[in-house]
């Protein structure tokens, strides 16, 4: 019997030793769609429905924690984002979100000032656009003031809204990426940014979010010194995280892993010796080709660094696999409930 009630004994505190450990690890993480409202796989709301929906929603019956959206065309005064979304609907869903003290992230895929061509033209235009007396210069101000008037249209109070711009600055694809802007015009254009939108007293949450690392050599070290040479600093910056995407079935895995693991470990470093908060900023398998990416890859990484959120990337309604979330009867829907359950 007293053999019996120890076992019992030394059971419960090594399941209470268990719990502590785990629940040390898991702290609370926001789950982000981008465009999560705006559209699903085969449904848009994108001309004028007025019926709410959300692709979170419709997989888990939980309304969004994380809402993305993305302010690439508002530069030119266009009426809908380079994604089709109308401004005034997404100023009406950011509202709607605000209200329910829910928080969203935009990110801006800018034109080329110098070309007038998309984010992808990487036709250098530096230090062009940062010498105030070229007309591209001019542009580039044009462009950022358009994003201020449209922020300074949304919920100010509280601090819902995070802002995130140039990103992926540490890739070759976007026209500040780092083949065309050494890591002083980086700054320089992150400094004129804030400078031009402090001008409107907007209450945002700043982040920072390059991509892969490869600067330097393939070490922590590497990967630190590249994070922290194009970091704008401390008076600029509130979160910063970083951007990794999961390429191709489970034959990616070890690469995305190691990807991952190399830049949210800079990122989570930088963020603590710095004094600021962490995030996912964006990730995903599109089509969700690797099976069990949720549960398998994804969340074992969250679980590892003190992220804030993490963000997966749309589900278009008009490209048949770009999606990034499970589609309703996807064989990934209960692997990706159980994901956010668990998160
Ligand atoms: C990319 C793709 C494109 C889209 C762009 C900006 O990753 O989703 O189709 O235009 O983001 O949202």
């Amino acid at each position: 019997m007293l053999f019996y009630t120890m076992r019992i004994k030394s059971a419960f505190i090594f399941s209470c030793v268990l719990l502590c450990i785990s629940c040390k690890g898991n702290h609370p993480i926001l789950f982000g769609h981008q465009d999560d409202v705006c559209y699903g796989h085969e449904w848009s709301r994108l001309d004028g429905d007025t019926t709410y929906r959300s692709c979170i929603h419709d997989m888990t019956g939980r309304y969004p924690d994380l809402i993305g959206f993305d302010l690439g065309g508002i530069e030119l005064g266009a009426e809908r984002n380079l994604d089709s979304v109308p401004f005034a609907f997404m100023r009406q869903e950011i509202i709607r979100q605000c209200g329910a003290h829910r928080q969203v992230t935009l990110s801006w895929h800018p034109r080329n000032p110098l070309t007038g061509g998309s984010a992808w033209d990487t036709t250098p235009c530096f230090p062009m656009a940062l010498t105030e007396q070229e007309a591209v210069y001019d542009t580039l101000v044009s462009y950022i003031r358009r994003v201020a008037v449209f922020l300074s249209t949304l919920p100010q109070e509280p601090s819902l809204i995070i802002f995130r711009p140039w990103h992926e600055n540490s890739g070759n694809w976007f026209w500040w990426g780092r083949q065309a802007c050494s890591a002083d015009q980086y700054q320089r254009l992150w400094h004129l940014t804030r400078a031009l939108l402090d001008e409107y007293e907007l209450d945002l949450q700043w982040a920072y979010s390059p991509d892969r690392l490869t600067l330097y050599e393939d070490t922590e070290e590497g990967a630190l010194r590249e994070i922290e040479a194009f970091y704008p600093g401390d008076e600029y910056v509130d979160i910063i995280g970083t951007d990794c995407y999961h390429f191709g079935g489970e034959e990616g895995t070890e690469d995305y892993l190691h990807r991952a693991h190399r830049q949210l470990g800079a990122a989570a470093t930088l963020a603590h010796k710095h004094n600021k908060r962490l995030a996912f900023t964006e990730t995903g398998n599109e089509a969700l080709r690797c099976p069990h990416w949720y549960t398998r890859v994804l969340l074992p990484l969250c679980h590892q660094y003190p992220i804030e959120y993490v963000l997966v990337w749309r589900n278009a309604w008009d490209i048949e696999q770009h999606f990034f979330m499970p589609i309703p009867h996807h064989p990934e829907q209960s692997d990706f409930i159980q994901f956010i359950e668990a998160l």
